[in-house]
């Protein structure tokens, strides 16, 4: 069983210096999973990314996601890899990652909510959840409300994404959600550490599931 609860999505425009600093302290703060998302970047920086993360996350527990490219994942042995909607197909990411890595697949409409239970992933994404400057190019905000229709039809680990922050958190995690993936409300505070340990306290305080493990 994965932890999603605290799922820290890296921010692109950071150098590898701040990169690096921001998931040490995030993950001394309780991130449970981290995603390196690049969008800019070339896929030889990608890899360098990806490869010093890995490293820091090394004896941690915390898995290493990647955003968006499968041949990233192989290349770095990473824990899985995170898909969006115009990405390669999940059941060919499957194939090529293997039934031990992990796959998600942003959905951000209901469509994409209904069809991507036919598909061999392992978590959802949510997106959006709130408007976010980090992504202005989102589809829909499902809100509390959306996310709550979410969580009551599936079975499949539902994982928020959008907007979340120190503010918002608590009426997030009662909602029941198993994770919350955040890029802003971590990687751009002055004292990440404190930012993530402040994230996770509201949401394993909110939370109506029981806390089994406490990294
Ligand atoms: N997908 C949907 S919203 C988003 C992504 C990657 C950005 C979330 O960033 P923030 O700063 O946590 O709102
Ligand atoms: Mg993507």
């Amino acid at each position: 069983m994965s932890d999603y609860r605290l799922y820290l999505v890296t921010d692109d425009q950071q150098d590898l210096t701040n990169l690096c600093q921001v998931v040490k302290q995030a993950v001394r703060g309780g991130v449970t999973m981290v995603q390196i998302r690049e969008k800019h970047g070339d896929v030889r920086a990608f890899i360098q990314r990806a490869e010093a993360i890995k490293q820091l996350l090394s004896g941690t527990g915390v898995p290493l996601i990647i955003n968006d490219r499968v041949d990233v994942a192989l290349a770095v042995d990473a824990d899985g890899v995170h898909l969006g909607q115009s990405d390669m197909p999940a059941t060919i990411a499957r194939q090529l990652l293997g039934a031990d890595k992990l796959l998600g697949l942003s959905v951000e409409n209901e469509q994409q909510f209904q069809a991507a239970h036919q598909l061999p992933v392992d978590y959802l994404g949510l997106s959006a959840i709130f408007a976010t400057p980090t992504k202005t190019d989102t589809v829909k905000h499902w809100g509390l409300e959306g996310l709550t229709w979410a969580m009551q039809h599936t079975r499949l680990p539902l994982v928020a994404i959008g907007g979340l922050n120190q503010g918002n958190l608590a009426r997030v995690a009662a909602t029941g959600v198993d994770g919350v993936a955040l890029v802003s409300a971590i990687s751009h505070a002055s004292q990440p550490e404190q930012a993530a340990r402040a994230l996770r306290d509201l949401i394993d305080a909110h939370s109506p599931h029981k806390v089994i493990a406490n990294n």
